[in-house]
């Protein structure tokens, strides 16, 4: 497949006729495969004593005026800091949900005091719980896509921060639900 991918791409067979040939551009085809697949390195940012881990979105259907947005962030200093806002340059405002069971239905609500950071710990933004919930998106959120965002925090102040785009329905960053 690869002699006849190359011999389509030069339009001879003739220039890679030796076996060590072959093989180097079999090597250098692997390699090539092997990067285009790995996964994306985790990206992470540091903000004081903050850090704040891999942010993504779920991509969105057509047409949807929200989407929720996730990070795992850790405090690695001794007093404990406050997420109190965000934005992303899709959504007109950026709100800070918690999402519980009560009375045995699923709701979420705005948190007006924000979400606390605790020290030497972290909080988990993830579906089914904590989120930040953009609204009145002005476009679409397509999977494999990525857009800019802030965090605010009290102390550590406004982070910028890059969100990826996973697929609708992702429980995380990486892994699509039910899949
Ligand atoms: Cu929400």
């Amino acid at each position: 497949m690869i002699d006849t991918f190359f011999a389509a791409a030069f339009g001879r067979r003739g220039l890679f006729d030796s076996a060590e040939a072959r093989l180097g551009i079999a090597t250098l085809a692997t390699a090539f495969v092997l990067l285009a697949t790995a996964p994306a390195p985790a990206h992470e940012v540091k903000a004081g004593d903050l850090n704040i881990e891999h942010p993504w979105a779920r991509a969105t259907p057509g047409g949807a005026k929200v989407a929720g947005a996730f990070a795992v962030i850790e405090n690695e200093g001794g007093t404990p800091d406050r997420l109190v806002g965000g934005s992303a340059e899709i959504a007109g405002h950026v709100e800070i949900h918690e999402m519980a069971v009560k009375d045995g239905v699923m709701t979420m609500r705005p948190l007006a005091d924000g979400l606390e950071i605790p020290a030497h710990g972290g909080v988990t933004l993830k579906p089914g719980s904590y989120h930040l919930m953009l609204m009145q998106l002005k476009q679409p959120l397509v999977e494999g896509g990525s857009f800019a965002g802030t965090l605010v925090f009290e102390k550590a102040g406004t982070v910028p921060v890059t969100f990826e785009v996973a697929p609708i329905g992702a429980m995380d960053a990486g892994h699509a639900a039910g899949q």
